[in-house]
C-alpha cells in the first residue's frame, strides 16, 4: 500500500483561541470578558483555574510562530479577543489591543504562515453580558461594529475571517446548561442567543465585506454524529432531536433552510426575537465553512433506563470522548450535502490525553488519533467533499474552559510552572504530513528533519 496524498495547496495548521492561550488579561487596556468573570467565580472552573496567565502567548507569540514555522505549518488559526479591541464591547477602539493582532499577523506573514482569524471564540465583553448578552439583539449589532473594525485593520493581510466559533456551544453551554460563561440556565435565553449569534454572523459578514471585500468570510460549527444507543423508537427519536439541535440548528439557516423543530427542552419558548428579513440575513452567501470535529454521541432517551454495557468498551480520549474517526467523514459529507461546492476546512480536530510526566513529549495516542482522522479526511476528499485544509486542536496545551488546565490538547506541551514549550511527537508527525502532503501508513514519528 502506498501512502495517501492530500491535494496540492492543502492548508495545514494548528488552532488556538484568545482566552485559552493569551494570558495578559489586564494589559494594554484590555477589558473584562465573561470568561474572566466566570473563571474568577468560585466553583465555576475546576481547580479554580483562570486564563490570567494561560500560556502567556501574548508575550511569547514570536517564539510560538517560530515553532510553527519550524514544524512546517503553512497556516495558523487564532481568535481575536473582543475586549482587547473594544474593552466594553462598543465605543472607542483600544488601539494597543488591536496592535497585538497586527504584530501577530505580521509575524505570521514573515514566516509564510497564513493567518486564519476567528472573531468570536466565546470571550464576550462582560459589559455586553451585563446588558443582556447574546439573548438580546443589541449584542449582535455590537458584534457587527467589532467585525468591521478588525476587518478594516487586518482584513487585507489575513487568509480568511470566521465570525463565530461553535455558536452551538455558546448557546447551549453558556445559556442553557450554564456549564460555560456566562453560566446561565435558561432555555428561552439559549434559543434567543442561538438566533442572535446567527444574526451577528450575518451582520458580521456584511461588515467584513464592507471593510475588506476580498477577504473570504465564513463561520465555524462543531458537528458530530448523533446515533441512537439502541433500535428502540424512543432512542431513535432522541437521537434525531440531538441531531437537529447540534447539527442542523445553525447549519440549516446558514444555507437558507428553516430552523428544525425546537428541542424538547425549548418547547413553548417564545421565539419573538425572529424578525422579518432575519432568515435572509443569516443565509448571506459564505466563502467557506469551518467544521470542528471531535467525537460521536450515542443517544439514550431520558425516558428509558440506562443501557447495560455490552461488548468491549469503545476507545476513549482523556475527555472520555469516543474515538470515532469515521465520524469526521460522515459530518463532512453531511455538510457538503447542504453546501455543495463551498470550500470546507476542518478548523479543529484533536484529543486530550494524560501526560506521561517522565516523557511529556511522547504522545503516541494522539499521533494515532490524528493519523486515523486524517485518513478519514482523505476518505471524504475521495468522495468529493471540497475540503481545503486541516487545523489540529490545539497548537499548545491550554485553558480548557470549565475543565481548567487538566485536559491537555496540545501538540506542543506547556509546562505551566515555567511556561516552557516542548514539541510533542504529534507536532512532529503533523509537521511531516504538512511538509510532504502525504499520510504515513503507520504511527511512526520520524525524528529526522525539523524541528531540531
Ligand atoms: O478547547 C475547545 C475549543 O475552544 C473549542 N472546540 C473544542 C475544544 C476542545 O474542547
Amino acid at each position: 500500500m502506498e501512502p495517501r496524498s492530500f491535494p496540492d495547496g492543502f492548508v495545514w495548521g494548528a488552532a488556538t483561541a484568545s482566552y485559552q492561550i493569551e494570558g495578559a488579561v489586564r494589559e494594554d487596556g484590555r477589558g473584562e470578558s465573561i470568561w474572566d468573570r466566570f473563571s474568577h467565580t468560585p466553583g465555576r472552573v475546576r481547580n479554580g483555574d483562570t486564563g490570567d496567565v494561560a500560556c502567556d502567548h501574548y508575550h511569547r507569540y514570536r517564539d510560538d510562530v517560530a515553532l510553527m514555522a519550524r514544524l512546517g505549518f503553512n497556516a495558523y488559526r487564532f481568535s481575536v479577543s473582543w475586549s482587547r479591541v473594544l474593552p466594553t464591547g462598543t465605543g472607542a477602539v483600544n488601539q494597543a489591543g488591536l496592535d497585538f493582532y497586527d504584530r501577530l499577523v505580521d509575524e505570521l506573514l514573515a514566516h509564510e504562515i497564513a493567518p486564519f482569524v476567528t472573531l468570536y471564540h466565546w470571550d464576550l465583553p462582560q459589559t455586553l453580558e451585563d446588558a443582556g448578552g447574546w439573548p438580546v439583539r443589541a449584542t449582535a449589532e455590537a458584534f457587527a461594529d467589532y467585525a468591521g473594525i478588525v476587518a478594516a485593520r487586518l482584513g487585507s493581510r489575513v487568509r480568511s475571517i470566521a465570525t463565530i466559533n461553535e455558536p452551538w456551544v455558546v448557546a447551549d453551554h453558556g445559556y442553557r446548561t450554564g456549564a460555560h460563561a456566562p453560566g446561565r440556565s435558561d432555555p428561552g435565553a439559549a434559543i434567543a442567543a442561538a438566533h442572535h449569534l446567527l444574526v451577528a454572523h450575518g451582520l458580521g459578514v456584511q461588515a467584513i465585506r464592507a471593510a475588506a471585500p476580498a477577504t473570504p468570510a465564513g463561520i465555524v460549527l462543531n458537528l458530530g454524529p448523533q446515533q441512537p444507543a439502541s433500535s428502540h423508537p424512543l432512542d431513535l427519536e432522541a437521537a434525531c432531536a440531538e441531531h437537529d439541535w447540534l447539527n442542523r440548528w445553525f447549519l440549516d439557516p446558514l444555507v437558507g433552510r428553516a430552523y428544525p423543530e425546537p428541542p424538547w427542552w425549548a418547547a413553548g419558548e417564545a421565539r419573538g426575537e425572529l424578525r422579518d428579513g432575519d432568515m435572509e440575513l443569516i443565509a448571506v452567501p459564505l466563502d467557506f465553512l469551518g467544521v470542528n470535529y471531535y467525537s460521536r454521541n450515542r443517544v439514550r432517551s431520558p425516558l428509558l433506563p440506562p443501557l447495560e454495557p455490552a461488548g468491549d468498551p469503545p476507545e476513549r480520549t482523556g475527555m472520555d470522548w469516543e474515538v470515532y474517526p469515521a465520524g469526521l467523514a460522515e459530518v463532512l459529507e453531511f455538510v457538503a450535502s447542504r453546501t455543495g461546492a463551498l470550500p470546507l476546512y476542518i478548523t479543529e480536530n484533536g484529543a486530550a490525553y494524560p501526560v506521561d510526566d517522565a516523557e511529556p513529549a511522547r504522545d503516541p495516542a494522539r499521533v494515532s488519533f490524528l493519523r486515523r482522522h486524517l485518513d478519514a479526511a482523505l476518505d471524504a476528499l475521495e468522495r468529493g467533499v471540497p475540503l481545503r485544509g486541516y487545523f489540529a486542536w490545539s497548537l499548545l496545551d491550554n485553558f480548557e474552559w470549565a475543565q481548567g488546565y487538566g485536559p491537555r490538547f496540545g501538540i506542543i506541551h506547556v509546562d505551566y510552572q515555567t511556561l516552557e514549550r516542548r514539541v510533542r511527537d504529534s507536532a512532529r508527525f503533523m509537521g511531516a504530513v504538512a511538509r510532504s502532503g502525504r499520510l504515513p501508513l503507520d504511527d511512526v514519528v520520524s525524528t529526522a528533519g525539523p524541528p531540531a
